[in-house]
């Protein structure tokens, strides 16, 4: 597939570089649907479900340690970049303000426009994970998510929902919006696990 927009990895990238993917040029939108137009002072973020409900604004986000990230991101459609700088929260450290229900194993993260997407418990609370609200020392273009998004780097980044705004506890998978039209349910690209059944 290299040419125009992809390109191929070189010999020290390759290992980075799941099977059967290719780096972008630049930085792809994918998106379901049109860019929900959110500001910050708009924005509200929800935890609901098997844990205590709580609301919070931007400024409650921004006053939680904010911290940069570079990680590399790779979409099921066969792209993927390496390094992508961002600014943000760790999911660990909201977690810090939630009191979860021990009943909690699944969550579903629910976005500004109606996306959702699932994980296990396990795969969300992973120290690597963040919300993120600058992108390559930029606030967040909407397009890619803005004002706010989460970002979870060992999964297909259809994981990582953009315009989020809230998390959902489950005591079961609940499946998302592409998890119900065919997409594996956990999308970890090593495994190339791209597919429900496959
Ligand atoms: N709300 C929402 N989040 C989403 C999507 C979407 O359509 N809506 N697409 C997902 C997919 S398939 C990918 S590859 C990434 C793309 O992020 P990008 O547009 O910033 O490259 O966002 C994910 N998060
Ligand atoms: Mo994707």
């Amino acid at each position: 597939m290299p040419g125009k927009f992809f390109e191929k990895p070189t010999a020290q990238e390759s290992d980075r570089v799941p099977p059967g993917q290719y780096l972008a040029k630049g930085f792809p939108v994918l998106s379901y649907g049109e860019t929900p137009q959110v500001t910050p002072e708009e924005w509200i973020f929800q935890i609901s479900g098997l844990a205590t409900s709580k609301t919070l604004g931007w400024s409650e986000f921004m006053d939680l340690p904010q911290h940069e990230f570079t990680a590399d991101f790779h979409c099921v459609t066969r792209w993927s970049k390496l390094d992508v700088t961002w600014q943000g929260v760790k999911v660990l450290d909201l977690m810090e303000l939630v009191e979860l229900d021990p009943k909690a194993t699944h969550i579903l993260q629910h976005c500004y426009g109606g996306y959702t997407t699932n994980l296990t418990l396990e795969d969300f609370l992973r120290p690597e994970n963040f919300f993120a609200h600058t992108l390559e020392n930029e606030p967040l273009p909407p397009d890619h998510g803005g004002p706010m998004r989460l970002v979870v780097p060992h999964l297909y980044a259809w994981k990582s929902s953009k315009w989020i705004k809230g998390i959902e506890f489950c005591d079961r998978e609940e499946l998302g919006f592409w998890e119900k039209n065919g997409y594996h349910s956990r999308g970890e690209p090593w495994a190339q696990e791209r597919y429900a059944g496959r």
